[in-house]
């Protein structure tokens, strides 16, 4: 489903057994050294939902190759089988519609949303590519609030993400405000074994 130009919803892209083998590689990276973190703003905001990196380290607000907000430690590398999911994800949701091959995928952030956990709405701009930005989700169910590039408020589309939903988000929905207004408890398949959600955003650096 296109929820806007560029912005496309393919339900339960991934099966019972690939969404599994997703969570384990997850629970991995989930460990220290450059493990789940909590990030915290430059106003003195904390973010509820809790974060790890691979490729590259984001903080508010820029990308490096060290957890300069946490331990420290360089940031664990991103896979090659990760960019080729991240690539497929793009053929089979944009498919011939987009324009020149985009960059490789390079970064992969991975939040963590526990029962109460919000995303508040915001941009991702850190980011000097243009290529589209590829969202899979795992667990519990969510309210995703996809918006307009102009302001954090109405007009916006509420979709609710389930476990195994494949999200992407290019051309001129790349720059748009979104997010989690709501996570919806219990309600992940029960044989994933997750309590929670989890979200994994593929994205190109341009760095
Ligand atoms: C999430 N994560 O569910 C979302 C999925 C984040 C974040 O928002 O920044 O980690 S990614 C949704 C996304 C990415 C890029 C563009 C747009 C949405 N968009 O234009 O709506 O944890
Ligand atoms: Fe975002």
């Amino acid at each position: 489903t296109e929820v806007s130009p560029g912005a496309v919803h393919l339900p339960d892209w991934l099966d019972a057994p690939a969404q599994r083998e997703l969570l384990e590689a997850c629970r991995e990276w989930a460990r220290p050294p450059a493990g789940l973190r909590t990030v915290r703003t430059p106003g003195g905001g904390t973010m509820t939902a809790r974060q790890v990196c691979l490729g590259w380290h984001w903080y508010p607000y820029a990308y490096a190759r060290t957890v300069v907000d946490g331990d420290g430690a360089p940031v664990k590398p991103f896979p090659e089988w990760l960019g080729e999911l991240g690539r497929r994800a793009v053929r089979d949701t944009l498919g011939e519609r987009r324009a020149a091959p985009s960059a490789a995928y390079d970064i992969a952030l991975i939040n963590f949303y526990d029962a109460d956990a919000r995303m508040g709405m915001h941009r991702d701009s850190d980011e000097k590519s243009d290529a589209p930005v590829v969202s899979l989700s795992l667990g519990d169910t969510c309210v995703f609030r996809f918006g307009n590039t102009e302001t954090r408020t109405r007009p916006y589309t509420d979709v609710e993400l389930r476990s195994g939903d494949l999200f992407v988000f290019g051309g001129p929905s790349r720059l748009a405000y979104h997010g989690v207004p709501k996570v919806q408890p219990g309600t992940a398949p029960a044989e994933l074994g997750l309590t929670g959600r989890l979200n994994l955003t593929l994205r190109v650096s341009g760095l």
